[in-house]
C-alpha cells in the first residue's frame, strides 16, 4: 500500500507567500501556534456548558443523514455562544491574508458599454465547536463547500469556502486527528475519495485550511487518555456573493414579524434553507430567535391583490 501522504505544517507566523504557495499546491495546511494556550484554554472553559447543554438536549441533526460520526457532540454558533473569544480568533492576519486569496472572487459586467470590474468580499458562514469522544468512529470523507450547493465541476471551480480548525487539545492520529487529502482541490469532480488516500492531522495548539476532501478521523482512545476527548473549533468562511440584497431578518421589528406566515418569514431566512444554512443554533430561526418566542404562525393564503 503507497505511504500516506503528510500536510506540511509551518509557524503561523512563516512568508505568507509561503503559506498561499502551499495551500495552492495541497489545499490544505498546518499553521503552528496560530491560538495561544491561554485562548485555548479559554475557549475550552467556555464551552464546557454548551457541550453539556447540547447532550442534554441530544444530537443536531444534520442535512446530510449520518454526516456527523458516532460519540460526536457539536455545538453551532460559537460566535453567538462565546463571542469575545471567538471574534479574536477572527482578527488573525494571516487568516485574513488566506481568505482574500482564495475567497475575493472578480467579477466584470457590461453597464452600458463600460466593463466594470468588481472584487467580492468574505464572511463567516459557519462557526462550531465539536467535542470527539472516544469510540467515534472516522467520519464520511466530504468537501465542506458541498454545504454551499453551488456545484462544483472541477478543478476549474471557484473556491466558495475556505475552513479553518482550532485545535482545543493535542490532536492525536489517535484520538481521530482529522483525516484530508492533499491535492483534492484539483481533482475533477467524478473522482470519489477513499480513506487510504488520506493525510491524517495531528497539531498541537494548531489550525488548518482547506476546501478539500476530508472528515474526522476514529477516535481510538482509552477513555482514561489524558488526551481522549479531542476538541476543536471550526470557522467556515465563504464568498459574500451568497448574500440577500436587504438583510431581511433584520429590516423589521419583532412584532411585524410575529404576524406574517411562515411561508413569508421562510422568503425572509428564519427558516433553514435545504443545505442546512441560515440556522441559528443549529435549528429554524424562527423556532430559537428572542424576537419571535410563541410564534404559532398563521395560516398560508394568496392575498387576492
Ligand atoms: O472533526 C473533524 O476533524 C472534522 C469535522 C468536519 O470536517 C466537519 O464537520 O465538517
Ligand atoms: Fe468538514
Amino acid at each position: 500500500m503507497p505511504a500516506r501522504p503528510t500536510l506540511k505544517t509551518v509557524p503561523a507566523t512563516a512568508p505568507i507567500e509561503e503559506i498561499l504557495a502551499i495551500l495552492h499546491e495541497d489545499g490544505a495546511i498546518v499553521l503552528s501556534d496560530f491560538a495561544s494556550e491561554a485562548e485555548v484554554d479559554a475557549l475550552n472553559a467556555k464551552s464546557k456548558p454548551f457541550f453539556d447543554k447540547q447532550e442534554a438536549e441530544g444530537v443536531a441533526e444534520h442535512k446530510i443523514k449520518g454526516f456527523r460520526a458516532s460519540n460526536t457532540t457539536v455545538f453551532y454558533d460559537l460566535i453567538g455562544e462565546i463571542p469575545e473569544d471567538t471574534s479574536k480568533l477572527l482578527q488573525r492576519k494571516v487568516w485574513h491574508q488566506v481568505m482574500n486569496e482564495f475567497l475575493r472572487h472578480d467579477q466584470w459586467e457590461w453597464y452600458g458599454k463600460e466593463k466594470i470590474a468588481r472584487k467580492g468580499e468574505y464572511w463567516l458562514h459557519t462557526s462550531i465547536a465539536y467535542k470527539v469522544m472516544p469510540g467515534a468512529g472516522a467520519q464520511m470523507l466530504h468537501r465542506d463547500q458541498g454545504s454551499t450547493m453551488i456545484q462544483r465541476t472541477g478543478p476549474e471551480s471557484l473556491t466558495n469556502m475556505v475552513s479553518t480548525f482550532v485545535a482545543g487539545c493535542d490532536v492525536t492520529a489517535k484520538n481521530g486527528g482529522t483525516h484530508v487529502i492533499p491535492g483534492s482541490h484539483k481533482w475533477p469532480q467524478d473522482r470519489a475519495p477513499t480513506p487510504e488516500e488520506c493525510a491524517i492531522v495531528e497539531m498541537k495548539k494548531a489550525i488548518w485550511l482547506g476546501q478539500i476532501f476530508h472528515g474526522a478521523g476514529p477516535n481510538v482512545c482509552d477513555p482514561s487518555d489524558p488526551d481522549a476527548l479531542r476538541i476543536i473549533y471550526g470557522l467556515f468562511a465563504c464568498a459574500d456573493h451568497f448574500r440577500q440584497g436587504e438583510a431581511t431578518t433584520l429590516a423589521c421589528k419583532p412584532e411585524e414579524y410575529m404576524k406574517m406566515t411562515p411561508e413569508v418569514l421562510k422568503l425572509l431566512g428564519f427558516y433553514k434553507s435545504q443545505n442546512g444554512s441560515g440556522h441559528l443554533k443549529g435549528k429554524n430561526p424562527v423556532d430559537v430567535w428572542e424576537g419571535l418566542q410563541g410564534y404559532s404562525g398563521g395560516e398560508w393564503k394568496y392575498v387576492q391583490a
